[in-house]
């Protein structure tokens, strides 16, 4: 009988939310495999927490097919039984009405939050449904999904086929044990305005300063907590907002 601790396996683990669930599930004694493009924070994250829990870190731009593919066939034994993939990579580039945004953004856009998802289900899925009841898929989308507003654009659009991909996932996991959610954050306070802005400071600062937005830690508590809900049960989508944000209406344009 194994004695490994269960495996998850973090997309996004050098910022943000997916450095937030790297640290909640060492918390909870998982080993991790952590990816994301930046080795130097890759390496220190790892510090903070292989005295605690086996950490397993890959260098990994989840954009290419043929990487994603090598990293996942390369894990050391100890972390191959993946139990939970948090999807969590992704980004917004640019804040600006459609007519004047960038073409290379919007494919990046495409490209990293719809694209990379998709290559990193489908090559953990055969392990995931090896390891069969009690596995979960965890896809970080947005409330951006949900509720439209100016300058969301592809972004908005892009973490919309997280959502429904995250459904029909469900459909055709039926009878393989594993779980899919879709965690739908708002307004959440991380790296993320910075590389929407293209590393304008003062964007950040006016977005976050004097309200109360969602922290990683909030996020990485529900992904935590549907990752291991009784194996029978199946959060489909959760949608959360900071307290301080709600809707403004719908617009009208008056000639
Ligand atoms: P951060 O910018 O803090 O973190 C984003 C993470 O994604 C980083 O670890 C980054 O790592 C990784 N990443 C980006 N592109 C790639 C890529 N091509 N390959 C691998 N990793 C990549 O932002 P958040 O923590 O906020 O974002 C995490 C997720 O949450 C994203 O999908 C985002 O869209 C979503 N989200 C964010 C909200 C917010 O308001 N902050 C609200 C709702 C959803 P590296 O640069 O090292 O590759
Ligand atoms: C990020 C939240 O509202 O900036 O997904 O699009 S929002």
């Amino acid at each position: 009988m194994s004695h490994n601790p269960p495996v998850a396996f973090i997309t996004g683990a050098t910022s943000g939310f997916g450095r937030a669930c790297a640290h909640r599930f060492a918390e909870a004694g998982w080993a991790l495999v952590l990816s994301g493009r930046r080795q130097e924070r890759l390496d220190a994250v790892k510090q903070q927490l292989e005295g605690k829990v086996p950490v397993h870190v890959a260098t990994l731009d989840v954009r290419d097919r043929e990487a994603v593919a090598r990293v996942i066939d390369e894990l050391p034994a100890a972390f191959e039984a993946v139990k939970v993939l948090v999807n969590n990579a992704g980004l917004a580039l640019g804040a600006g009405p459609a007519q004047e945004a960038n073409l290379d953004d919007w494919k990046t856009v495409i490209d990293t939050n719809i694209t990379g998802l998709v290559n990193v289900t489908r090559t953990l899925l055969p392990t995931l449904i090896g390891v069969g009841r009690g596995a979960a898929i965890i896809n970080i989308s947005s409330t951006a999904a949900l509720w439209p507003y100016p300058g969301s654009h592809v972004y908005g659009a892009s973490k919309a086929f997280v959502n429904q991909f995250s459904y029909n996932l469900r459909c055709d996991l039926r009878g393989t044990g594993v779980r899919v959610t879709d965690i739908a954050p708002g307004m959440s306070e991380t790296e993320f305005t910075l590389v929407r802005m293209k590393g304008d400071q003062s964007a950040h600062d006016k977005l976050y300063g004097g309200v109360e937005p969602i922290q990683p830690e909030d996020v990485a508590e529900q992904v935590f907590l549907a990752a291991t809900l009784p194996p029978h049960l199946n959060i489909n989508r959760l949608e959360i907002m900071p307290v301080c944000q709600s809707w403004g209406g719908l617009s009208v344009n008056r000639d």
